[in-house]
């Protein structure tokens, strides 16, 4: 080859280049790391868009310099040069990509397997997904559970993820991992958080017309407010309530109302339902501030007209709604006093708008 035609080619790789690294370096692609196990899969993510920008320039260049030096002159009708293949070239465009490919899969093998490593005081997080909400429990500390995910800074902490009914999956972008939750397996993700926040938790596997709607989030905290919000809430029993409703239930702490308020909360219920006494705005369902004139039409009395509709929701489905959109779980996955405090607080709360 001319000398001429290599500076040529090496000028358009390094053009080639030079633009691909700058839509990968330039925008802000991936969300700022909060955990160990984003910043090596973030690692791995440029390793490999390293690599693909390095391929990227050759091809280009190559094709580049092909299509304005080769082009056909006008009247040439001659069959190019009878050529049959080149050994050197096709050992090397062999040996590269090789290499390359195996450098990209032992990387990722170490990245896994580091990721996956728990340490020897890891937390426990057993996760209970839903449609369309997600429970969070810690079986060390008694089983206190949250509607949020809380973590500690810096500690190794294990998810082991249940689903009710069909298929979900957890993902926290700034995480760098999603992990499905399937009904009938424990799965499990592992996650070293290291950046305090407030991260969106969300659902990323569609699952129903709720699918939207099912959101939570993982709030990272420092381990001593993490020991002393845990110990806070074993003492409480009931489920905590949202950092929203807090101010609310912290009036009337150990009334029948502030339990059912919290099982209201801890649901999902507020994100499907209007509840003024919950401040809860949810388009989804019914408004709930109506329930007495809903168990009028519906010719029932309004505690067992409300606890069925909980229990068995397509026992009666409210005129202008869908079948199979409020989830049929809640009999199972709520006890016995969560089921009646919620029953409780929404007689009382739907006989007061009522009476207004
Ligand atoms: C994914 C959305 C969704 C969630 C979450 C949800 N619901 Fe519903 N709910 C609905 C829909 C839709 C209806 C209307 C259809 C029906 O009657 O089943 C309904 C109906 C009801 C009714 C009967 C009202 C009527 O007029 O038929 C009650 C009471 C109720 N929900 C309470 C609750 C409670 C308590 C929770 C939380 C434990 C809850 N819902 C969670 C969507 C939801
Ligand atoms: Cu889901």
């Amino acid at each position: 080859m001319r000398r001429g035609s290599i500076v040529a080619l090496l000028g358009l790789a390094l053009i080639a280049g030079g633009v691909a690294t700058a839509v990968a370096l330039v925008p802000t692609w991936l969300p700022e790391d909060a955990s160990q196990e984003a910043g090596r899969i973030a690692f791995t993510f440029w390793f490999v868009i390293a690599i693909c920008i390095f391929i990227f320039a050759i091809v280009a260049a190559v094709m580049v310099y092909a299509v304005l030096r080769f082009r056909v002159q006008e009247d040439d009708f001659e069959d190019g040069p009878p050529i049959h293949g080149h050994t050197g070239l096709e050992i090397t465009w062999t040996i590269i990509p090789f290499i390359l490919v195996t450098s990209i899969a032992i990387v990722s093998a170490i990245v896994l397997s580091r990721n996956d490593a728990q340490a020897k005081d890891t937390l426990r997080v057993d996760v209970t997904a839903q449609q369309f909400t997600f429970t969070f429990s810690y079986p060390d500390a008694g089983n206190v559970t949250s509607p949020v995910l809380m973590l500690p800074k810096g500690r190794s902490v294990e998810l082991y993820m249940r689903s009710l009914d069909v298929i979900h999956s957890v993902f926290v972008p700034q995480f760098s991992q999603k992990e499905d939750v399937v009904p009938g397996l424990v799965t499990q993700l592992h996650i070293t958080p290291t950046r305090l926040g407030t991260f969106p938790l969300e659902c990323t596997e569609l699952c129903g017309l709720g699918h939207s709607l099912m959101r939570s989030q993982a709030v990272v905290m420092e381990p001593a407010a993490f020991d002393s919000w845990l110990k806070k809430q074993g003492k409480t029993a009931a489920p905590p309530s949202s950092t929203t409703t807090s101010t609310t239930s912290s009036t009337t702490t150990t009334s029948p109302s502030a339990a059912g308020l919290s099982v209201f909360n801890a649901n999902g219920c507020s994100s499907c339902h209007t509840l003024s006494a919950a401040n809860a705005t949810g388009k989804v369902g019914p408004d709930l501030d109506n329930l007495v004139a809903y168990a009028k039409k519906a010719n029932q009395p309004l505690e067992a007209f409300v606890h069925d509709s909980i229990v068995d929701p397509n026992a009666y489905i409210q005129p202008g709604y869908q079948k199979n959109v409020m989830p049929g779980t809640f009999g199972q996955s709520l006890t016995k006093s969560q089921l009646d405090a919620v029953v409780a607080f929404l007689v009382q709360s739907a006989q007061q708008s009522g009476n207004k």
